[in-house]
């Protein structure tokens, strides 16, 4: 896909994964349905962030009769369990903001379950920082009534996962298992185009993302992990310090140029604060199939086999050469 062909020959990312599933021999056209509408619900709250900060000026759609109007998160919310549910390709959903898992009524079941958050980085909503939808697709065992133990699955089990950002550009990055893509919305024909082909993460990185605010509470690898990041031994520069605190801003830096991103455990959060269903699998998934690495500390963060909807894990994720200092350190804890 040269320049000029990406300018006039426009890969949408309808296109490109009917394109992706036509090799599998099994496809049936639902995935592409189901991504459809994780679309739609993307752009939705691509407008609807967008326009956050002129909500008080104008009122935004929806909103009658000096009835309170709904917060951003809610709203994204509502707007995705009912894409996803009128996809009638889902049968379980899992979101952040709900305490219990959705199971979509038998008529209008399908054989996906999807995990998300709708939308993350609630600290930077007020101000117009980026943030973002993550979510994590899984196939239901067939032949059978879905359960929740469907959706409690390792993240290796994912068929697919991805993230939207709404920063500068609102950009969607997705992986169905084979490599990574990124693609930006063209506002003017509202598409998602292909604008990141087969994203790499460089093998090493020049910068480390976590909030040093909480370095108190520490456990000893991640504090001797951050001083070497500052202080290195062996003459190479110090990293640079990125931290957005938005998950999927810091996430997406990292993929693009590199570095390790870090959530760790703390004496106050022992495991952390990212969720391991919708926040730390579908980002390790990524960064897996980007060629770098994901870590919690004691495992691939991948292999983890979650007991709860809403569990969390620390996290350790970014360039391939940077989680292998963090695991080298780990490791000598044991
Ligand atoms: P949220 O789900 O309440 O938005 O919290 C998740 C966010 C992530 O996007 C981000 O990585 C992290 O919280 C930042 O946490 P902290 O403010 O503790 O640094
Ligand atoms: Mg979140």
């Amino acid at each position: 896909h040269s320049a000029d062909a990406q300018r006039t020959d426009l890969m949408t990312i309808t296109r490109f994964v009917l394109n992706e599933q036509s090799k599998r021999p099994e496809s049936r056209g639902d995935f592409t349905i189901l991504l459809s509408h994780i679309v739609l619900g993307c752009k939705f709250v691509c407008s609807a962030v967008s326009k956050a900060g002129l909500a008080k000026l104008i009122g935004l759609a929806g909103e009658t009769n000096g009835e309170e109007q709904k917060k951003l998160d809610v709203l994204s919310n509502d707007v995705f369990i009912k894409a996803l549910i009128s996809s009638g390709r889902t049968c379980i959903l899992v979101s952040e903001e709900d305490e219990d898992a959705t199971f979509v009524e038998p008529s209008k079941r399908g054989k996906y379950c999807v995990v998300f958050d709708p939308l993350d980085g609630s600290s930077n909503i007020d101000c117009g920082v980026s943030i973002g939808t993550i979510f994590g697709i899984y196939l239901v065992k067939e032949g059978r009534e879905p359960t929740i133990e469907d959706v409690l699955q390792p993240g290796k089990n994912m068929l697919a996962a991805g993230y939207c950002m709404y920063g500068s550009s609102c950009t969607l990055v997705l992986s169905t298992g084979a490599g990574v893509n990124g693609f930006t919305l063209d506002p003017s024909l509202g598409e998602f185009i292909l604008t990141h082909p087969d994203i790499k993460i460089p093998k090493k990185g020049k910068i480390y993302s976590v909030n040093e605010g909480n370095a108190k509470n520490w456990d000893d690898p991640t504090t001797k992990y951050v001083e070497k990041c500052k202080f290195p031994k062996d003459g190479s520069s110090p990293k640079s310090l990125r931290y957005i605190g938005s998950m999927v801003a810091d996430v997406h830096r990292t993929l693009l140029y590199g570095g390790i991103f870090l959530y760790p455990a703390d004496k106050k959060s022992p495991n952390g604060k990212l969720r391991v269903l919708y926040e730390v699998f579908p980002m390790s998934f990524l960064m897996e199939q980007a060629g770098g690495q994901a870590f919690t500390g004691k495992q691939r963060a991948l292999d983890l086999i979650p007991n709860k909807l809403h569990e969390r894990s620390p996290i350790f994720l970014g360039s391939f050469e940077d989680v292998e200092e963090i695991k080298a350190l780990y490791a000598e804890e044991e």
